[in-house]
């Protein structure tokens, strides 16, 4: 298996979740900077232009955060990152596609791409500001779904590794103070010596 990641981009997540898992593979770097992924030759494994991108050992490819996510931890049950019951997995689901969808493809975008989203320059620091508005707005819904439990489930699973992607961008990327329940949960996070792993690997820490 290879990731196609960017350092510190939402594909942190999944190179904590390879390993958590203790998966096999190898990482590659593409640089958003330089428009790598725009290229015809990433576009050719990718044409959505994103990363992550899980590319199989078959060659196929395998896009989309919680796709990814929830294949990896299907790899490896031992592992314990997806949950085994039925509300379990939905209140899994139910935080990591919010995170996804609300909080880095609606808050997190607009604070960071506002071209995407008007394309007159004069109205990008009411898109930036609308962003960070739902950026923070989608940390307090998270931090009543944690509550005082150390993991979103209790325990850790998948979902926790979404969480962490969007705090880096708050907390990591100085662009908002996590509120204490979701810092708590940041710190703890960067305890574990998988997130420590792929922290290292993407040159965050060291
Ligand atoms: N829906 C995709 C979104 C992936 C995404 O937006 N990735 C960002 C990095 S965090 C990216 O590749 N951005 C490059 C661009 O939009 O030009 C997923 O969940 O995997």
């Amino acid at each position: 298996m290879k990731l196609l990641y960017a350092p510190g981009a939402c594909s942190l997540g999944i190179h904590i979740i390879l390993e958590e898992i203790g998966a096999s593979y190898e990482a590659q770097a593409v640089n958003l900077r330089a428009g790598e992924h725009f290229t015809t030759e990433f576009r050719a494994i990718n044409p959505k232009a994103k990363v992550p991108v899980l590319v199989l050992d078959d060659g196929s490819a395998l896009t989309e955060w919680l796709a990814i996510a929830l294949y990896l931890a299907e790899q490896v049950p031992a592992a314990g990152l997806w949950p085994p019951g039925p509300l379990e997995r939905g209140r899994a689901m139910e935080a990591m596609a919010y995170i996804n969808s609300f909080m880095h493809g609606h808050g997190f975008a607009r604070m960071f791409r506002p071209e995407r989203f008007a394309p007159d320059a004069g109205q990008h620091e009411t898109v930036r500001t609308e962003g960070r508005r739902i950026f923070a707005e989608g940390f307090e819904l998270i931090a009543g779904l944690l509550g005082d439990r150390d993991y979103l489930l209790g325990t850790f699973s998948i979902a926790d590794a979404a969480l962490f992607y969007v705090s880096f961008w708050g907390e990591g990327r100085k662009t908002l103070e996590l509120p204490p329940r979701i810092a708590a949960h940041y710190a703890r996070m960067l305890e574990r010596p998988a997130v420590r792993r792929a922290m290292i690997a993407e040159g965050l820490a060291s």
